[in-house]
């Protein structure tokens, strides 16, 4: 039986419980109890998830022949590498990583990415070369919990951790409104392509694919940077 377009959303959204917000990674992060080595080497190794970002987008339109979907899509890769004056997110996360004390240079180098990460990282950008790029559309899905977890930040970083330049943060207050723009086109398309109740449980697996992606970053942090889970 085919699920209702809301019943549909609610099941996507029931996914949510298995975010990364709910990690322990995270849950230290935003407790203020994180020690700089923990907050430098979470920044360090999401930057090869935010560098891969763009990459993964440009997988999309490669294999996607719809001119509309790539006129929105192609949107993302900019937001990322940067457009004119603005120099992107990328950009920002390097500003967050001098921010808490980190060498530019030595991020950009990849040399602290864990193995784990750049599996879990690559796992997610090779699907979206491999996968029919409407699946590929349905993995950004996680983006529909990012506000919250962005705002999170936002809200206990700056209490918490003093000593991190406040500039940092930009990067997580540009995604509040980016993630939000993002979801609106990402959840309208995968509620309408995915319209058998086979489809709309293979969105779900896809879903949570990329919330095992998002888990396993964090687990492979949590081991080196020793974060009890
Ligand atoms: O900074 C993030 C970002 O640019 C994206 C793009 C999107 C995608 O295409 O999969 N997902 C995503 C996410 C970003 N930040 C993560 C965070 O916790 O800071 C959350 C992540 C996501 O929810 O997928």
């Amino acid at each position: 039986m085919t699920w209702s377009r809301s019943e549909f959303e609610a099941q996507l959204r029931k996914q949510g419980s298995a975010y990364h917000i709910h990690h322990p990674y995270n849950v230290l992060l935003n407790s203020g109890a994180a020690t700089r080595e923990q907050i430098q080497g979470w920044v360090a190794n999401r930057y090869y998830y935010q560098i891969s970002i763009p990459i993964k987008d440009a997988a999309v339109l490669a294999n996607c022949p719809d001119r509309a979907v790539r006129r929105n899509w192609v949107q993302r890769i900019l937001d990322h590498d940067g457009y004119g004056e603005d120099p992107g997110g990328i950009d920002s996360w390097l500003r967050l990583a001098e921010a808490v004390g980190l060498e530019r240079g030595a991020v950009e180098s990849l040399g602290q990415v864990l193995p784990g990460v750049r599996f879990a990282v690559d796992a997610y950008v090779n699907f979206a070369r491999r996968a029919p790029w409407q699946e590929a559309i349905c993995s950004s899905l996680t983006e529909m919990f990012a506000p919250e977890i962005h705002k999170q930040r936002l809200a206990n970083w700056p209490e918490h951790y003093p000593w991190i330049d406040s500039a940092g943060l930009h990067y997580f207050q540009s995604r509040v409104s980016l993630a939000r723009r993002d979801v609106e086109f990402g959840l309208a398309f995968t509620l309408d392509h995915f319209d058998t109740r086979p489809l709309q449980e293979r969105a779900i697996e896809i879903l949570k694919f990329k919330l095992d992606v998002l888990w396993q970053m964090s687990d492979a942090m949590a081991l080196r940077y020793k974060v009890p889970t």
